[in-house]
């Protein structure tokens, strides 16, 4: 029995089309730079707030009608939201979905009854993945919703609570490795901390690196090689999220020995909220080489919080698609929608709306993107801009053949430095506005 009768599946029309249920840019054989849109996007719907999200707010309940669903909290009911997810999946044409543990399946009494949970519904999962084609994108565990996590759950102060949250990014990633997800994300929920009075902070990032290690070391046992994925968050819940953003991530990975297992995945408001644009956070991760995945979302400038709406501004995906295409692309990640339908928008028809008009958005973006680095149009003015580098002293500096002694010498002989050029940023905002002009 079909969940969204009355909607087709949803083709690509160009353009001109009025239909409000078609892609007008999303064309997935269209090539671009020599790869599928379907190829670069990877689409991916998130279980999260599309099946499980109500529209609740901390001044109501949710107002979301989902005739499928029968608001229990059992086995059964979960196993049928699974069909009607795959329903929509299929529908969008999104190659990919993805999940944390405690989305698909309900919790039990106790974790072995959760963990036959897990298993009931991994079940169905497994069955339409093969019946629709349709891939997981990554999986990960749900360790923030629970009042036990309420101190965290690898930097928690409870030894017990630590060794509980060991248990379930195991079974979450046996489920993972189950189901061919092709990545696993750790987003620390409540990973940091709300005042140093309470908190032993390097004892937390001890114990957040160990919880790491023993995540690779079980990968390896199991022979799970997906990517393993950070998630970068400045703050919500926690004051101070230890992940607070790439740099910071880097940083850790790096202190912990633990750069050669773990990459990025970059979500655009969770930039916003470190008070960084999303180009910067995936140039970034990009020249380290930590470039993982993309959770596609948008905040909004005159909210401080992570209203996760979907995306649909030019600029914003031009710009996110450019550094993606700079630094070769998404790998085995994917452009996934970690984004919710408002509150106000509460039928099944407004989830497909929301994600065709993001689908396109990031379509659009690409193909703005490639036509900018067709015409070379930034990259010849910023080779140009740091051309003083290429011979002469700047080369000197560059290739590590000179120190202070040198250069003090070279200045005091040349008594002033060459003359600056314009950085001519306004030119080059309107260089982007011609791209996006003419796709
Ligand atoms: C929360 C995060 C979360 C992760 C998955 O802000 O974006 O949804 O993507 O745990
Ligand atoms: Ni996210
Ligand atoms: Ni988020």
């Amino acid at each position: 029995m079909s969940a969204f009768p009355d909607i087709p599946t949803v083709q690509y029309e160009g353009p001109e089309s009025d239909n409000p249920l078609a892609f007008r840019w999303y064309n997935p054989d269209e090539m671009v730079e020599g790869k599928s849109m379907k190829d670069h996007f990877r689409f991916s719907i998130v279980y999260w707030h599309t099946f499980r999200g109500t529209g609740a707010d901390p001044f109501g309940p949710g107002t979301a009608v989902r005739p499928w669903d029968d608001g229990s909290e059992s086995v059964q009911n979960a196993q049928n939201r699974a069909r009607v997810a795959f329903e929509l999946f299929e529908k969008l044409q999104a190659p990919y979905y993805a999940f944390h543990d405690r989305d698909v399946a309900p919790e039990g009494s106790s974790l072995a009854e959760t963990n036959a949970n897990f298993d009931a519904v991994a079940d169905v999962l497994a069955e339409e993945q093969k019946r629709s084609g349709v891939k997981l994108l990554w999986g990960t565990a749900n360790m923030f919703s629970n009042p036990r996590f309420m101190h965290g759950a690898a930097t928690t102060c409870n030894a017990d609570v630590f060794a509980y949250a060991a248990a379930q990014v195991k079974k979450a990633m046996e489920v993972t490795h189950r189901l061919g997800g092709e990545n696993y994300v750790f987003w620390g929920g409540r990973e940091g901390y709300q005042n140093l009075y309470n908190t032993d902070m390097k004892r937390e990032l001890d114990h957040l690196a160990q919880f790491f290690h023993m995540a690779v070391d079980y990968a390896k046992q199991i022979g799970f090689t997906g990517q393993f994925l950070i998630e970068p968050k400045p703050k919500e819940p926690t004051k101070h999220q230890y992940d607070s953003d790439a740099a910071a991530c880097l940083n850790f990975l790096r202190a912990y020995d633990l750069t050669d297992h773990f990459k990025l995945n970059l979500e655009t408001n969770h930039a916003t909220l470190a008070g960084h644009t999303m180009m910067h956070e995936i140039d970034y991760a990009g020249h380290q080489g930590a470039l993982g995945s993309i959770d596609a979302n948008t905040g909004d400038m005159l909210l401080g919080w992570d209203t996760d709406q979907f995306g649909t501004d030019y600029y914003l995906t031009t710009q996110m698609m450019y550094y993606i295409l700079k630094h070769g692309g998404l790998g085995s990640g994917g452009v996934n929608f970690d984004a919710k339908v408002r509150r106000e928008s509460f039928e099944p028809i407004d989830l497909f709306y929301a994600h065709i008009g993001s689908m396109d958005a990031y379509a659009k973006g690409l193909k703005i993107a490639a036509a900018i680095r067709a015409d070379n149009a930034l990259e010849s003015f910023i080779e140009k801009r740091y051309s003083s580098w290429d011979s002469g002293i700047g080369a000197k500096i560059e290739s590590g053949s000179v120190g202070f002694a040198d250069l003090e010498a070279y200045m005091l002989e040349k008594g002033e430095a060459e003359a600056n050029i314009s950085g001519r940023q306004e030119l080059l905002e309107n260089v982007v506005n011609k791209y996006i002009d003419r796709v």
